[in-house]
């Protein structure tokens, strides 16, 4: 962190709509200047152990607002959130700072959080997030459908999107179950008034059964990998591309 090493890429989140971009995930890389590119899952797992994903998810979190504040304004950023940093740190003043900081109006920051954030302790949880979306956020459920994603969440509290976990995309080629649940995501999402999202879309097929099943946002390989904070300014200022979800 001391050394700069640790910076921000981000992967756009494409509208099914109108095939334009939506917003873009910040996705944090290390590049060890002899070890080279240090997997994030591994870095971010030894950070949540160590307590030092407190000033990194800050400090991350800060710099993910700096750099959408440079992009066009119709593009939002969604940031991750760790449990320990939900659970350890003072993650609404920091949200508030980091938007001070950046002049990032409110409504164009994201909060990706997964169900381990909520499980740790679901009534503080809630309310934290609701402090939150009451200063305008926009909170997203992350990698839904897995490990104990609990459907009461959602009569708990009203999550803006719902990004559907990448392991029902991929299952999409060959089990009917991943189509039934994907299916079933989007029913709650239409009818709670949910946006939902699927990530980890690789092939053409992939996106259409997804369209055809109602996803109203669409991010993966299939459209871009993660790129840096100045190619996403470039990529929003041309506008949506025709191509992305053409059949
Ligand atoms: O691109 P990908 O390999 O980046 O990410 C691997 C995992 O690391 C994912 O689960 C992703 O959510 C997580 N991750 C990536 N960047 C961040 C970050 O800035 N903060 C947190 N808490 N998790 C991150
Ligand atoms: O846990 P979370 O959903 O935040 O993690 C997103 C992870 O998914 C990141 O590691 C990101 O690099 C990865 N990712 C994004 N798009 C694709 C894709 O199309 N295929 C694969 N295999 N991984 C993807
Ligand atoms: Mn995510």
């Amino acid at each position: 962190m001391e050394r700069g090493e640790i910076t921000l890429l981000y992967q756009p989140v494409l509208r099914v709509d109108t095939g334009a971009m939506a917003s873009a995930e910040a996705l944090a890389r290390w590049t060890h200047p002899t070890r080279g590119p240090i997997r994030p899952d591994l870095f971010i797992a030894i950070a949540e152990e160590s307590g030092l994903i407190v000033p990194l998810g800050r400090m991350l979190l800060r710099q993910a607002c700096i750099d959408a504040a440079t992009w066009p304004e119709h593009l939002g950023v969604a940031v991750n959130l760790s449990p320990v940093q939900f659970h350890a740190g003072d993650v609404y003043d920091t949200v508030i700072a980091a938007l001070a900081d950046s002049g990032l109006p409110p409504h164009r920051l994201k909060l990706e959080v997964t169900e381990n954030v909520v499980m740790h302790d679901v009534e503080r949880t809630f309310v934290e997030l609701e402090r939150l979306r009451a200063a305008g956020i926009k909170i997203l459920m992350d990698d839904f459908g897995t490990g104990y994603s609990s459907l009461s969440y959602f009569e708990r509290f009203p999550f803006d999107k719902v990004k559907i976990d990448q392991s029902f995309v991929r299952g999409l080629d060959t089990s009917r179950a991943a189509g039934a649940i994907i299916k079933a995501i989007v029913g709650l999402g239409e009818a709670l008034g949910m946006a939902i999202v699927a990530e980890g879309v690789e092939t053409c097929a992939q996106r259409d059964a997804l369209v055809l099943a109602g996803c109203t946002h669409l991010q993966g390989y299939l459209f871009s990998r993660p790129v840096s904070s100045a190619s996403i300014a470039a990529l929003g200022a041309a506008g949506p591309d025709a191509r992305a979800l053409a059949a």
